[in-house]
């Protein structure tokens, strides 16, 4: 399906997989709608993206937490926006590395509302308009955090799961419609996520990758832009990728 001046909305668009997204559908010459908090860093990802080739692109800053703002930002679009083609719910977070039983209410909180919550508010706002011009195309992040569960790792497994069930359940429910939905499945991306989680430890967070070459937000992009490529007739239900050097949420081959 070409991508040649399709709407794309994309939440956490400000770095990371979100950011390469953006791109990667600019070269494609789509139109952008581009969200997240950090209005200035979105503002230099629609620069790159005019630069690369996309038709258009609008930013709006948006916490996918915040229903009310999710509603009324997107319930307020101007018509050349709102007819959203491809949705692609990238907005999401770790916040630390605890047991289950010592972990902070804080970080559980943040993740479940920004990885669960915040997708589906963004979905509810969004999909019906899909449903309404019989097409469409809902690609979630999901993760290998969502298909195996790490110690200390629990809550933020347990968002990504949601993520997979969710995924399917929309997949479902859409059935006879002729909107997709995909999960985009990565493990380690070397993103600002383990800077995220860490709340600012640098030097914590680049352990996560020594020794390995982890995927980057490039390779993850490029697979977006894929399944949202296919015919109309084709649905990529879920893709589940990694390094070569990792082969599951506890399995790493590192260099030596
Ligand atoms: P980054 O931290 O680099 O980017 C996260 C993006 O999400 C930022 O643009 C951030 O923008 C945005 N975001 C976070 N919270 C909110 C919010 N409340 N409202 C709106 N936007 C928000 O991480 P990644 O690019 O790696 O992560 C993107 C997605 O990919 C996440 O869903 C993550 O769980 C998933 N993923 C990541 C993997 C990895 O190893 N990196 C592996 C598998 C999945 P801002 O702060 O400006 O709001
Ligand atoms: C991100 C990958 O393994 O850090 O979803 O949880 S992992």
């Amino acid at each position: 399906m070409g991508l040649n001046g399709k709407v794309v909305f994309i939440t956490g668009a400000s770095a990371g997989i979100g950011a390469a997204t953006a791109l990667a559908f600019a070269a494609e010459g789509a139109k952008l709608l581009l969200a997240a908090r950090r209005f200035e860093k979105l503002e230099s990802v629609a620069k790159q993206a005019l630069e690369r080739g996309a038709e258009a692109v609008h930013t709006f800053g948006l916490d996918v937490r915040d229903q009310k703002a999710v509603e009324k930002s997107i319930a307020e679009l101007r018509a050349e926006w709102a007819a959203v083609d491809i949705l692609v719910n990238n907005a999401g977070l770790s916040r630390g590395l605890d047991k289950v039983y010592a972990g902070s209410i804080q970080d559980w909180e943040e993740m479940i509302d920004t990885n669960v919550k915040g997708l589906l508010y963004v979905t509810r706002s969004v999909v019906p308009g899909m449903v309404e011009r019989g097409s469409g195309h809902v690609i979630n992040l999901g993760s290998t955090a969502g298909e195996m569960t790490y110690p200390n790792g629990a809550v933020y497994c347990g968002t990504k799961a949601a993520e997979r069930a969710i995924n399917d359940g929309l997949r479902q429910d859409l059935l006879g419609t002729k909107v997709r939905v995909t999960s985009v499945d990565p493990g380690m991306v070397e993103t600002e996520f383990s800077v995220v989680r860490f709340r600012g430890d640098e030097e914590r967070a680049a352990k996560v990758y020594q020794n390995i070459k982890p995927l980057t937000a490039e390779d993850v992009a490029e697979t977006i832009v894929w399944v949202a490529s296919r015919p109309a007739h084709v649905n990529i239900a879920r893709v589940l990728m990694t390094c070569t050097q990792q082969a599951n949420s506890l399995l790493f081959a590192r260099d030596a």
